[in-house]
């Protein structure tokens, strides 16, 4: 079984084009495990059941699922772009400085607008440098950004926590990117 194929599959339709296989996720991103299941495509011949979906929420690196207490409902915990879904938040006072992994290629870019959530709803920052290095890295020569995510705070921008430890912002003007 193709576990990364797999779980590329559940966070292209749980994060971005549910419609694709007609699911309905709710405001705050859950969709029903037996629908999707019903729903889903087998992928590289592998077809979902309950056992492998669960089994890739738990291997989960980065812990991009999770699964309601009473077991029948899974949703992406970050990421999203679909407009359908509005997860409620954890607001947080975010530490002094987190990091954003990006390509160096766009840093011309950045330094016009600052860093923006293009296509998802929100820039993700990480307080892991690890983490950010081969977040950058899936769009050519990874280049780390620190953040003065707290001196942000202090001028009203809203943090947020995903379930996964992801911290959440619209949008970090230029002026608070370190390096
Ligand atoms: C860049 C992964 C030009 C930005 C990760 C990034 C994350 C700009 C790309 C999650 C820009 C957007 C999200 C500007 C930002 N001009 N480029 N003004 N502002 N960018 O994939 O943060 O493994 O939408 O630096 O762990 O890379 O999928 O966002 O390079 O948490 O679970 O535009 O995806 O999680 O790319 O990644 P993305 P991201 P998973």
């Amino acid at each position: 079984m193709n576990e990364k194929a797999i779980s590329q599959y559940l966070s292209f339709i749980l994060r971005h084009k549910p419609e694709e296989i007609d699911l309905t996720l709710d405001r705050e991103g859950w969709a029903n495990i037996e629908d999707l299941i019903s729903k889903s495509q087998p992928v590289n011949n592998t077809t979902l059941d309950e056992e492998i979906i669960k089994s890739i929420v738990s291997n989960s690196d980065k812990k991009r699922f999770q699964i309601s207490d009473d077991g029948k409902y899974i949703r992406a915990v970050q990421g999203h772009s679909t407009t359908s879904v509005d997860i409620t938040l954890n607001k947080l006072v975010p530490p002094i400085s987190l990091y954003h992994g990006t390509a160096q290629r766009f840093i011309d870019s950045i330094k016009e607008q600052g860093l923006i959530s293009k296509d998802r709803q929100y820039v993700h920052l990480t307080e892991n440098k690890d983490t950010a290095l081969s977040v950058g890295a899936r769009y050519g020569k990874p280049q780390i950004l620190a953040i003065h995510a707290l001196e942000m705070h202090k001028n009203g921008f809203e943090f947020f926590q995903a379930e996964n430890g992801v911290w959440l912002v619209k949008h970090v003007p230029e002026p608070y990117r370190v390096c």
